[in-house]
Parts: C-alpha cells; structure tokens; sequence
C-alpha cells in the first residue's frame, strides 16, 4: 500500500521568526571577522541556518507547554508528564531525566563502561565524545549493505563482543544522520546481545526519520504506522536514550529510560551527581514540558510524512543539478572534497564560507576535523517552506556552476597540532570574486505551528449542512485551509510577541502608546494617532465627528461597516469610483481610482459645502483589493483642498497599494514601499485603519489626523465613552505594542512583495486552469468571477454563496460571498440589489500559509470548474434584515 504524500503542510504558520538578509559587504566582514570558520557567525548574520539541532518549529501546544512549567525542585508534574509520554510513545517505564543527549552519555558511560572499555557500535559520531574518554569504539557498521546502511554487520559484531567483550552494544537510529537500520537488523542484533549477555543501548533522537525509512523500504512494513514502528524500534532495546533537540523538536532536553529497575537505580545514582535531581535531571520544568509535548506530537503520521517529502525534495533537487551529496535523515550531506575541484586542507569550510559569501546561507561541519569531508545542509525541523528550500538548493547550485574559482582556506598560523574539533579552526583567505545568489522569499522562518483540520467529505457535506450552506457559520475546527479573511488572521512575529510580552498593563499613558503613536508619526507623517479596538469603531468616531446630517460622503466604493457608520452620523455615500472597478475584466490597472469627473459633478450638484469628506480607501476591498494611483492620490487631493474638503483615508491596506505602486509605476521601482506610503498619506487629511491587516496584529485599529486639533479633540472625547481610556482605545498594552512594531515589520519590502506576489500566485494557478478571476489580481485576496464560473446560475438563486460552499466541500477550504447576498435588498422595492460584482472571495492571511498550500487551493477549484455544470443556487431559509450575509441560512434551491 503506497503512503500518500501530503500535498501540503498539515500544518499553518503560527508565529514566525525574521530572517536577516545581510548583504555582500556585510557578509565579506562578518566573514573575515569570523575568521572564516562560520561557527563564529550569530543567527543574525545568518539569512538561512542550515542546521537542524534544536531549530526546528514547536507546535502551538509545545509553546504553550513553555509556559506551564511548573519549576518545582523534586517531583515536578512536568516530570510527570514527560515520564507518562515516554510510556506512552517508546513503551519504556523508567525514566531518568538528563539536561539533553551528552548528559545521558555521560550517565551511561559512568554507569556501564568502567576504565578501559570498548563498545560496539554502528554510529561514527560516538567517537567524537567516547575518544577523549579514552573509550574505543568498534565500527560494526555493515558497509556493504546498500539500502539499510546503518544495519550492523552481525558477524563482526559477535566477533567483536567474543574477542572485546564490549561493555553494550551501542545503536543510533539513522546512525551519524545518514545511515538507517532496518528492524529485523536491530531485532538480530538485540538478540546477539542477549545471548552473549550485553545491553543493546539504543539512541533514539533519529527515530522518526528511522522508522519512516522503514514503512518505505522494509519489507512487510508499508501497513505499519510511524507511531507503531517507533514504539517496535525502542522496544527492542534494553535502554534507550534522546535528544529532545533532535525527534521532539525541543531546544534542549534528554532522557535515558528502561525496563529494568536495576538499571534505573544505576542511573539515579549518578544523575544527581552530574545532572541534577532524579525528576528533572538538569531540565526546566518547562522544558520538561515542551519535550512531553513534542514527543507525543512528533509520531503524527501527516506530520511525519511531510517532513520527509521536504527532505527529499530538497536533495532530489540538489542531485538533479549534480551536485555530489549523501543521503541524510534531515538533509542533503554534500561531499565538499568532490564539490570543490581544487582541493585545499579543509574543502569543508572552505565551501561553507563560499555558501555563505555568495548567499547568506550557513551549513557547518560540526565534530572532530578529519572524520569525513561531508558538509551537511540539515533542515531546520518544519522551520522552513519548500519556496524557502528550493531557493537554499539553487543557492548551492548557483555556487556549484562557479566552484574553480572558490578560495582555498589557509590554517591560521599559530593554530596548534592539538586542534581537533571544527569550532576551534580559523583561516586566512581572500575573498574570490563569486556571483551573488539573492533570495526572494518569504522573509521569515516558521517559529511555532498549529495543526489544522483533516476533515473528509463526508464530514465537510455534513458541516455545510448544519451551517446553512454559509461560511461564516462554519466551525474553523472543520475548516482545512482558512481564506474566510485576512482581517486579525496573521501570524505575529517573534518580535511582537516580545513587546506584547513586555508592555506595563495601565489604565492611563504606557509606553506602548507612545511607541504606537511614535509609529503612527514615522509611518504616515500624521501628528494626532488614536487608537481604537478595531477599524469600524474608528469609522464610528470619524463619521460622529465630520458629518453634519444631510452631507454627502463621496467615495471609491464602499465598503459595508464604512458606509453603515456614515448613513448613521447621517451621510449619504455616493460611489465616485472609476467606472473599470465595476467590470471584473477590464485589466485597468489602477481600478481604485476616483474618476474626478463624476466627483466634481456631485460637488457641482451639491456645493462643496455639502461634502462631509472624501471616503477615500486604498487597494479597494470590494472592488477586489484593487490599488488607487499615487497621481489620482495627488489629484484628488489637489482638487479638494482647493475647496476646503477634507480627504479621509481608509488605510486598512495601505501598505499593499504602496507595493503595487511600487511594482506598477516606474516612477517608484526604486523607492521604499515606507517612502512611497508617506507620500501616499501626505494627499489626505486623516485616516482609519483597521489594524488587523496591514499591522500584523490580531485586534487592534487606528483613527489618525494629520494636523487638524479640533477634530482630533473632539475625537478624543467619543473615544473615552465608546472604546476605553483616550491612550489605549480599549485595547491593552500589550497589543499596542505589537501594533506599533507591526508598523515596522510591514513596510519591509521583501515582507510585504512575498505576501502580494504570493496572492498573484494563487491568481495564476487558477487561470491556469481555466478558473475566471477578477483582473488584475488585487493584494490581499483573489476574487472568482462568478457570473462566469457559474453563467447558468440566476444571480437571485446566490451562485457566489453557493460556490464558496461547495469549494468548501470539495476542499476543506473557507472562502467568503461578496456579491449578490452580501449587497442586500434594495429598501424601497424590497428587491435583491443584483450587483455588477458576483465574487467569492479567496483572501490570503498574512504570513500563515505556503504556496503549497495555496497550490492544492487552486488545484480544488479547478476540479471544482471542470464539474461546474453539476452546481447550482440556493434560497434562503433565514434572512436577517441587516447585514444578512454574516447570520443568514440556505438550502439548495431546486
Ligand atoms: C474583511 C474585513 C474589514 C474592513 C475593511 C476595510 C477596507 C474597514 C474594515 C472594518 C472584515 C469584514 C467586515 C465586514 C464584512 C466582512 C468582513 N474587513 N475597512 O474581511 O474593520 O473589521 O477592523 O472593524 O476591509 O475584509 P474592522
């Protein structure tokens, strides 16, 4: 039976860590500084850390987990929970905590191998810690087996054991990170070890990776589970031990644990004297947590699987280009000696300084110098996406077409004979003139993931049912892959998370309002930043504030809390916008844009003293997240500042038009996306913003003047009685700090071209297919067309609402109707409004899914196109006389 390869992460970002992207010059300094050993070089200096010990992403639970430990000194629950997922996992009943890996070496080696001994042992790693301990170890490592290559060589073995009498028989799972065993191996050899009367010591931190080799390629194994096998592999064993750093995706942590309780007693006996007390063994309480947690997640057979196929791809790719490297469990081990034609003394770093030269990526050669020439290129565990991993390949692919002319490394002179470990070498080199690799991808690593639903059709049928075939009635524990939004959805960052973590909670002025306000004045040159809970609570206020009842609110489009919070100040929105934002075909650039024709018309009609404002939005939602021009920006404003008429942004995306104007005009290809912003916002008056998109945050929103005290005052006095105090707008410190750093991290250009481009992405994916979208591609969602997806569906029988259930049927994917159910009824006729745009909606959440992801999306809706003419409408069951769309229920009409 095959094992399906996931087509995507089981997975969505949760939180995510910024990548440096130092440039050539900052890396020839870090380099020479480092003294071309690029251990020396810290994670900001690094753009991709190829490494995988102790890296990888925790899930949410884990991270969780961090925070409940309990740091008793004896008998902590967090020892408690550890001690129950190992029973649980491996099948082991003792425990002995260890502070990680080298701690239960070093209680194994004073426990069973007194002065003098030798092991055996199918791992070459071990000799790094057991030589300076003056104990030798005995390759039994079978060299001629070709498929299973960690599998011990059994006659060596017993001739080992009968002419040394080893003190155990030492095996690591996927030995050294390249050299797998099978079961019926580690099965034979346990049974040697127990007739010669020896433990069999078995190093787990590999075992995943051992036992998905294992159902891949041993015989009779296809059918047996990760979970099942990795308890069968530590079964087998007398003792085993792990790194938490490595399988549990832990930063640190470690265990020995056993059957036998005289075993036990033997460790318990050392670990104080070395480790620390017998329930934490040189652990946090939380680390003792998070490794439970990891332990008992890391067998999770979706999971599992997608790693590997990482792993895989990421080493297919290199060996395509013909690059000469080994198999490694969580990696490609790339063979620097052949890799660099010229030679030199140590290829390793000199290919790694070359990487890192040329690219920013770092590979290291870690151990004793002289075991191997490989420089292994490791995957941080689920740390990374594969747009990510294919660009380290051509990273290393792009160096390899001009590897003659890498430098050789030249020993530092006074480096002594005794230096025998890779961290303590340093050179001398110049640096070769190489050709640059530059990224361009998502800007930032996955710190912490959230698993999302496996949900089948049957169950997906069911859930839209119960719904009334309505989206935002879903439960998201049924949802796969999440496009309802992008408002509040984005993964924070690392860095938001500090300040959120740090700001003073106060009811009156904290420090993280004036570092909002501070980001506010940097960011949109605006003097007055209030802040508001989110973005319809700053359209209230606006709207109290500059609309006498009676007044027009001339706008680019409306949008549905916008224009209900000006028609109750009294308002009257009147749609100024360019007649192309209405026609899903026409590829007009810039369909944001207010057509000054029909604007001075309304003004003409009704005196510019009956104009409250301009309702001017960027990247226009309903018109498809369709950006507005920075000149119809400085020409609107040129015109209404003629005429006293205030300009009022809503800057919900600003960002996101500042990018498209970046892309689209050449006037701004080499501007900063915060420079073209600024200049955006100098063309208006004020502006609201509904934080939950642009700044990266989950709740949170602005209402900004750019100079004007009245209106900011009297602002201020509706903020005290609708959101909270005047200096936290309702929210609590801690969100407007992240807000305020949320600022920053947005105008980054590579952050915010990776988040647009990858919208453009989906776009095309679908009409490749054949897929009708809304041209051009907006910013933050790709809109279906639906009138041209569904023609035969009658725009009254809901064909918009329909097609986002039944794409949530045919793929776990939540998407949102803006079209016919959405634009409600006509009060006077009672009529449905039956507008120009019937569109479902798919929007991107910021930084929280990959392309894979967004490819098995498109590729869904393209089977979804090819059946089309088996969908059709609804009718509804329940209809709610506001804002319908949010509360109302169908049924299939027909
Ligand atoms: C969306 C969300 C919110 C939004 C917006 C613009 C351009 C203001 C707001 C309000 C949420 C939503 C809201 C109504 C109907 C459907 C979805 N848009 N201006 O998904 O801000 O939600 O913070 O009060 O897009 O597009 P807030």
């Amino acid at each position: 039976m095959p094992i399906p390869v996931p087509t995507h992460e089981p997975h969505k970002i949760k939180t995510v860590r910024p990548i440096a992207f130092p440039t050539l010059d900052e890396r020839k300094r870090n380099l020479a500084a480092a003294r071309f050993n690029v251990f020396e070089l810290t994670p900001s200096q690094i753009t991709f850390d190829m490494v995988s010990y102790g890296t990888g992403a925790m899930s949410q639970e884990q991270l969780a987990g961090q925070l409940v430990g309990d740091e008793a000194y004896a008998g902590a629950r967090n020892f408690e929970t550890l001690e129950r997922a190992i029973n649980r996992v491996l099948g082991h009943t003792y425990v002995c905590p260890t502070h990680n890996t080298l701690g239960a070496v070093k209680l194994l080696v004073k426990t069973l191998c007194p002065p003098g001994s030798t092991l055996a042992s199918n791992a070459r790693g071990r000799v790094d810690l057991h030589a300076p301990r003056g104990i030798e170890i005995h390759d039994v490592r079978d060299h001629a087996e070709a498929v299973f290559t960690g599998n011990f060589d059994l006659v060596r073995l017993e001739q080992v054991i009968t002419t040394t009498r080893p003190a155990f028989v030492g095996a690591q799972c996927f030995a050294d990170g390249q050299h797998p065993f099978s079961l019926a191996n580690l099965k034979a050899v346990r049974a040697l070890a127990d007739r010669h009367g020896l433990r069999l010591v078995l190093d787990l931190s590999r075992v995943i990776e051992n036992a998905w080799y294992i159902q891949r390629h041993e015989a009779g194994m296809a059918d047996r589970s990760v979970a099942e096998l990795t308890k069968l592999i530590a079964k087998t064993a007398h003792v085993v031990l792990m790194d938490g750093a490595q399988a549990p995706h832990c930063n640190t942590g470690g265990f020995l644990a056993t059957d036998n309780p005289a075993d036990l007693e033997l460790f318990l006996n050392e670990v104080v004297v070395y480790e620390g007390l017998h329930t934490y063994g040189g652990m946090a309480g939380r680390t003792m947590e998070v490794l439970a947690r990891g332990l008992v997640e890391m067998t999770d057979e979706t999971e599992v699987q997608w790693a590997m196929h990482q792993t895989e791809r990421f080493t297919a790719r290199l060996r395509a280009a013909g690059i000469p490297c080994e198999r490694g469990c969580d990696g490609a081990y790339v063979r620097a000696d052949s890799f660099l034609p010229a030679g030199g003394g140590h290829p390793q770093h000199a290919l790694a300084c070359a990487l890192y030269q040329t690219s920013g990526v770092r590979a290291l050669a870690q151990g004793l110098v002289g075991r191997d020439q490989l420089l292994p290129l490791q995957i941080p565990r689920l740390a990374m996406t594969n747009e990510q991993l294919d660009q380290v390949a051509d990273a290393l692919i792009h160096l390899f077409r001009q590897r003659d002319r890498v430098s050789p490394l030249e020993l530092e002179s006074g480096a002594a004979a005794d230096m025998h470990w890779h961290d303590q070498l340093s050179f001398r080199s110049v640096f070769a003139d190489l050709d640059t690799f530059e990224f361009d991808c998502a800007p930032y690593l996955i710190h912490t993931l959230e698993p999302i639903a496996r949900t089948d059709r049957g169950q997906r049928e069911r859930a839209i049912r119960e719904a009334g075939w309505n989206t935002f009635l879903l439960r998201s524990a049924d949802v796969a892959i999440d496009l309802l939004t992008d408002s509040g959805t984005s993964a924070m960052s690392t860095t938001q998370w500090a300040a959120y973590d740090a700001a003073i909670p106060t009811p009156a002025t904290s420090e993280a309002y004036h570092r909002f306000v501070a980001a506010v004045r940097e960011t949109y040159g605006y003097a007055y930043a209030l802040p508001t809970h989110q973005g319809r609570a700053a359209e209230q206020i606006l709207s109290e504030v500059m609309i006498r009842p009676g007044q027009i609110v001339p706008g680019n489009m409306y949008f549905t809390t916008t224009k209900v919070h000006q028609e109750l100040a009294g308002g009257r929105f009147v749609d100024v916008i360019v007649d192309q934002a209405h026609d899903p075909q026409s590829d007009y650039p810039w369909k944001g844009d207010i057509d000054l024709a029909k604007l001075e018309a309304v003004v003409a009609e009704h005196g510019a003293a009956a104009i409250a404002y301009i309702s001017f939005e960027h990247s226009v939602n309903l018109a498809g997240g369709q950006p507005v021009s920075m000149d119809n920006l400085r020409a609107v404003y040129a015109y209404c500042s003629g005429r006293d008429i205030p300009v009022m942004f809503d800057a919900t995306r600003a960002v996101e038009n500042a990018y498209l104007i970046q892309k689209h005009d050449a006037r701004f290809h080499h501007t900063r996306v915060r420079d073209i912003l600024r200049e955006m916002m100098l063309y208006g008056d004020g502006c609201t913003v509904s934080g939950k998109k642009d700044y990266l945050i989950n709740m949170g929103g602005l209402l900004a003047f750019k100079d004007n005290a009245v209106w900011a005052r009297s602002a201020e006095a509706k903020l005290r009685i609708y959101e909270g105090g005047v200096r936290d707008g309702g929210l609590p410190a801690g969100d407007l700090a992240a807000m305020a750093r949320g600022m920053e991290e947005m105008v980054d250009d590579r952050y915010i071209r990776s988040r647009v481009e990858q919208t453009a992405r989906l776009a095309a994916w679908l009409k490749a297919g054949g897929v009708p979208v809304v041209e051009p591609t907006g910013t933050h969602a790709v809109f279906l067309d639906v009138k041209r997806f569904l023609p035969h569906v009658d725009q009254d029988l809901y064909p918009a609402q329909r097609l986002a259930g039944e794409i949530y049927v045919e793929t776990g994917v939540r998407a949102m109707e803006r079209g016919n159910v959405s634009k409600g009824r006509d009060p006077k006729t009672g009529e449905n409004h039956r507008p120009a745009l019937e569109l479902v909606r798919l929007t991107l959440p910021r930084r929280v899914y990959s392309d894979d992801h967004l490819r098995a999306v498109a590729d869904g809706i393209v089977r979804l196109y090819q059946r089309r003419d088996s969908i059709g409408g609804l009718k509804f069951v329940h209809e709610p006389p506001t804002l319908r769309f949010f509360q109302g229920r169908f049924e299939l009409a027909n």
